[in-house]
C-alpha cells in the first residue's frame, strides 16, 4: 500500500489530457512520467489512441491519459480520433486542456471549449511552449483564458523544458478524488509492449516521410515473439494506401525502409531493453483510413 493512503488522505484518479493537435500534449506526459511513453513528431495527428500514463507517488497515483488532438473529423480514421478523445474527457475524473501560448486563439476556440463544457471533473490548463513567448505576453492570455472558461487554474508550462511542471503536477493532484492506487506502484501503463512498438516504428516513419504520406500510413506489428536467446523478434508491416506509394516508403536500393528500420530498431531496443530483431515490410491496403474492417484491424476500433 502507498504512502500516506491509511490515514484517507491517499488521492487517485484518471486525468485526461486534451486539446488540438500538436499542442504537445504527448510531450507533456512523457515529461511528467519522466519517461518516452507516448509517441512525440513535429506533424500533428501523431498520436492516434489513447495512451494510458501511470505515475505513482507515495500520496497519490496519477493515471494520465494522453489522447488524439480535437481536430474536425475528414474520414473514418479521425472520426475514430476524435471519438477516442472526446470519450476519454467523458471518463476522466479531471483534465488538463492544452493550448500552445503562440496559437491561442486557435487552441481555445468555441469549439473547444465546448468539449471541456462535457468534462465531468475540474478542468486545468496548461499554456504550453512558453519557451517561445515572452513573459509578458502570458498576462493577457491568462485573463483571457479564465473569461472564456472556468478553469480551476491555469498554469504555464513549457513540456520541452521541463518548465513549470511542479506547479502543474500539483495543481493536477489538487483536482483528484481522493482513493487508494487503482494500479500496481511499478506499472507504467497498461497497454501491451507490441502497441508500444507499433507506435515507435510509426513515429520513425512520420519522422521519415513527407506530406499527405504520413496520414495515409499505419504500423501493424503482425508477429512479436520473445526467443529462448532473449531476442525479441518482430516482424512488422507499414499500410499505406496506394502502390505508388510503396516505391516511396521502400525508397531507391530500399534504403528509405531500410533507415526507417534502423532507426526504429534502435528505438525499440531503448524501450523493451533486450535485443531485438526487427523484420519491416510494406503493404497496401487501399483506402484503409476510410474502411471500418482495415480500421478494426489496425486497432482503430470503435467502442
Ligand atoms: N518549443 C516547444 N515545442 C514543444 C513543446 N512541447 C511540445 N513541443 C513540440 O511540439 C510538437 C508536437 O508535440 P506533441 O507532443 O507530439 O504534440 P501533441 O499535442 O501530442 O500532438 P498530436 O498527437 O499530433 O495531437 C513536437 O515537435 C514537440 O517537440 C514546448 O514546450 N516547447
Ligand atoms: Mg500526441
Amino acid at each position: 500500500m502507498t504512502g500516506a493512503a491509511g490515514d484517507g488522505s491517499h488521492r487517485a484518479g484518471f486525468v485526461a489530457l486534451v486539446g488540438k493537435p500538436n499542442v504537445g500534449k504527448s510531450t507533456l506526459m512523457n515529461a511528467l512520467l519522466q519517461q518516452r511513453l507516448s509517441i512525440v513528431t513535429p506533424r500533428p495527428q501523431t498520436t492516434r489512441q489513447r495512451v494510458l500514463g501511470i505515475l505513482t507517488k507515495d500520496a497519490c497515483q496519477v493515471l494520465f491519459l494522453d489522447t488524439p488532438g480535437l481536430l474536425e473529423p475528414g474520414y473514418r480514421l479521425q472520426e475514430y480520433m476524435l471519438q477516442s478523445a472526446v470519450h476519454t474527457l467523458h471518463d476522466s475524473d479531471a483534465a488538463v486542456a492544452i493550448v500552445d501560448a503562440t496559437r491561442f486563439n486557435r487552441d481555445l476556440d468555441d469549439r473547444v471549449v465546448g468539449f471541456l463544457e462535457q468534462s465531468r471533473g475540474p478542468v486545468i490548463l496548461a499554456i504550453n511552449k512558453i519557451d517561445r513567448t515572452s513573459r509578458t505576453s502570458l498576462l493577457p492570455l491568462i485573463e483571457q483564458a479564465a473569461s472564456r472558461f472556468p478553469f480551476t487554474e491555469i498554469v504555464p508550462v513549457s513540456a520541452l523544458e521541463g518548465d513549470g511542471l511542479e506547479p502543474l503536477l500539483s495543481a493536477v493532484i489538487r483536482a483528484l478524488p481522493p482513493g487508494p492506487a487503482l494500479y500496481p506502484e511499478d506499472m507504467i501503463t497498461d497497454q501491451p509492449e507490441r502497441f508500444f512498438v507499433g507506435e515507435i516504428i510509426r513515429e520513425h516513419l512520420f519522422l521519415a516521410v513527407r506530406e499527405e504520406l504520413p496520414y495515409a500510413s499505419a504500423v501493424i506489428v503482425e508477429d512479436f515473439t520473445d526467443r529462448p536467446n532473449g531476442t525479441a523478434f518482430i516482424q512488422a508491416s507499414i499500410i499505406i494506401e496506394r502502390s505508388s506509394q510503396k516505391g516511396i516508403i521502400i525508397g531507391k536500393n530500399g534504403r528509405m525502409l531500410k533507415n526507417i528500420g534502423t532507426s526504429a530498431r534502435k528505438a525499440v531496443v531503448d524501450f523493451l531493453d533486450r535485443p531485438v530483431y526487427l523484420d519491416l515490410r510494406v503493404k497496401v491496403r487501399p483506402s484503409w483510413r476510410k474502411n471500418e474492417q482495415e480500421l478494426r484491424r489496425l486497432g482503430y476500433a470503435k467502442r
